[in-house]
Formats: structure tokens, C-alpha cells, sequence
């Protein structure tokens, strides 16, 4: 049995737990338990706050985790991180008010800084060689500006709207984060088999989110270009149409270079091009 912390009620909760979900993972849920187990396979999952997380898995109370790599760095846990899950995507900003003249890192020098992530923000001051004054608050960081606590703020950007309407203004990127899968050091020997089978899960999940599926028409003379275009996972499954002259084409397609092979396999000549999701991807 494996045991896997995920934050009980937060911004990773949702993904954590549809991660675990799309593994094929089942289990029954409820607001209300602080832990559950699976029905089909050797997991146990704890519900926590996100910031007791790292503590908790690198003590063994928990063998694996899901939490944001600003947690984990804050805490000095990066050792233990697995994999860059690619939700809760973030980052840790210095801002100031509006009115505040700022030019580079050096207008900071001796500034009250107040921020919930004085280490983090410690070293990027180390780093650029400028003496500032940290105020550790535990949330609302956004507001420390105007009601006179600080001078600057150290926070989680994500949209920037936050920032606006606090009348604040983003000048330094101080961190980037994401979701990780953090793992215990000292796994036995079984709990590493089960980490290993749902790690297998889980890319064949992250492959399938990145790619689509994808079913054309193309006249017989284009489907030379046409195969340069769809790379595929070997090469593209090319069928002969009932209509001479003509042939179907399947293959996968990055999501992100998606629109722009559209274009060029439309202009190549496709027809009834259809794009699919793909659930799973094994290679
Ligand atoms: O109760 P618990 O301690 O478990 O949760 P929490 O309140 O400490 O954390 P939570 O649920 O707010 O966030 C969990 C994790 O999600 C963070 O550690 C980040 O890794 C990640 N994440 C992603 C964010 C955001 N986006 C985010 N936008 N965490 C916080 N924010 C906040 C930010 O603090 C600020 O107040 O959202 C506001 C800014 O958002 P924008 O969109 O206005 O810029
Ligand atoms: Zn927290």
C-alpha cells in the first residue's frame, strides 16, 4: 500500500484528485473523510493542508505527495521532487503600489518586504546583493502596501488581477512554480513497485493531454506532403477511401503545434479533417 497526500481543499485539490482519477485510480470520496482508499489499486490518500505536505512525506507519514514547488522550495524539500505534474501553474512576483518609482532590483534596498515566503524571497535578495527587510504574514500579503505594514510584497501571481485591483504593479519574477509529485527517500522495496506503476499511469496520462488524435481525406498525390506534416508516434496509418484517388490519413499531433499543422495540412490539400482527444497514450 502506497500513501499519497493531496491538499483537502484548495487550488490543487481539484487536478490532484482528477490526476488520480484519470490513472484509473478509483475511490469514495467525501468533504469530510481525512483519509480514503482506493477500490482497485494499493493506494491510500491523506487529506492536508498543502503547507504540511513536504513535512509530512519527508517524515514517511506520507510516501508520496502532490503540492506547488513554492511550498516545497519554501520549505527546502526540492530534493524531493519526482515530476513537474504542469497544473497550478504560478509564480512568485515582487510588486509595489503603482506610485512607486522602480527601475531594477536595486530600488528595493532597504524596503519592508512582506511576503508567507521569506526564504525564497531571501535568496533572490542574496542573489541580486540587495539588503531589504522581510515581514513574514501568513495571507491578505496583498493589502500589507496600504495599510502601511510594507513597501513592496513578495506573492503567488497567477491571472495578475489580484495585483490591479490592490493598485499594486508586478516588477520582478522571483520564482516559477507548478503542481510536483514529491516522493518519500527511503521507499521500501514494494512501495516503490506500486510509485513506479502509477508513475507509468500517470505519463501515459500527461502524453495523452499534450497530444490529439487525427482522421483526414487526402487526395492520393498529397499524401506525401501530408505524411512529413503528421510525424505520428512511428508513422501515420494511411487507408485507401471507396473513392479512387483518395485516401485516409490517422496520426497523433502535438497540442501545441496544433493550429499551425492544420493550416499547412489543410493547404496541402486535406479534407474532413477530424481532431480527437486521446484518453491514454502508451509508447
Ligand atoms: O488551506 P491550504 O493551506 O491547504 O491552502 P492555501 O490557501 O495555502 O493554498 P491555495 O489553495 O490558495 O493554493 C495552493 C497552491 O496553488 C499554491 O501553493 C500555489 O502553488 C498554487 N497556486 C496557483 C496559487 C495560485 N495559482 C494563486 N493564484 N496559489 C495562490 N494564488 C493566490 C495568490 O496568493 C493571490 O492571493 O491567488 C491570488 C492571485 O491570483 P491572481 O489570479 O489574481 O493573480
Ligand atoms: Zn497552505
Amino acid at each position: 500500500m502506497l500513501r499519497i497526500a493531496i491538499q483537502k481543499s484548495g487550488r490543487l485539490s481539484d487536478d490532484s484528485l482528477n490526476l488520480i482519477r484519470e490513472c484509473g485510480i478509483s475511490f469514495i470520496s467525501s468533504s469530510l473523510k481525512l483519509k480514503t482508499e482506493s477500490t482497485n489499486f494499493p493506494l491510500e490518500i491523506l487529506f492536508l493542508r498543502d503547507d504540511d505536505i513536504p513535512g509530512y512525506v519527508a517524515d514517511g507519514v506520507a510516501d508520496i505527495g502532490i503540492v506547488g514547488e513554492n511550498v516545497l522550495v519554501e520549505e527546502g524539500k526540492q530534493h524531493l521532487t519526482v515530476e513537474q505534474l504542469g497544473f497550478s501553474k504560478c509564480r512568485l512576483s515582487l510588486a509595489v503600489p503603482k506610485a512607486t518609482e522602480y527601475k531594477s532590483v536595486a530600488d528595493l534596498e532597504g524596503m519592508n518586504i512582506a511576503t508567507s515566503y521569506p526564504n525564497i524571497l531571501q535568496n533572490f535578495l542574496d542573489e541580486n546583493g540587495v539588503k531589504a527587510q522581510i515581514h513574514t504574514i501568513s495571507g491578505s500579503v496583498e493589502i500589507a502596501p496600504s495599510i502601511g505594514l510594507a513597501e513592496a510584497i513578495c506573492d503567488i501571481v497567477s491571472s495578475g488581477s489580484t495585483l490591479i485591483s490592490n493598485g499594486l504593479r508586478e516588477v520582478e519574477r522571483v520564482f516559477k512554480s507548478q503542481a510536483v509529485l514529491i516522493a518519500n527517500e527511503d521507499l521500501s522495496e514494494e512501495k516503490r513497485e506500486i510509485l513506479a506503476k502509477l508513475l507509468f499511469r500517470i505519463h501515459a496520462v500527461q502524453r495523452a493531454q499534450k497530444t490529439k488524435y487525427i482522421v483526414l481525406n487526402s487526395p492520393n498525390e498529397s499524401i506525401e506532403r501530408i505524411k512529413e506534416l503528421l510525424p505520428g508516434i512511428k508513422s501515420p496509418t494511411i487507408l485507401p477511401l471507396a473513392e479512387e484517388g483518395w485516401s485516409s490519413i490517422h496520426s497523433v499531433v502535438q497540442e501545441d503545434a496544433f493550429w499551425e499543422i492544420i493550416e499547412k495540412i489543410k493547404d496541402a490539400g486535406a479534407q474532413g479533417i477530424l481532431v480527437v482527444p486521446i484518453e491514454k497514450m502508451i509508447v
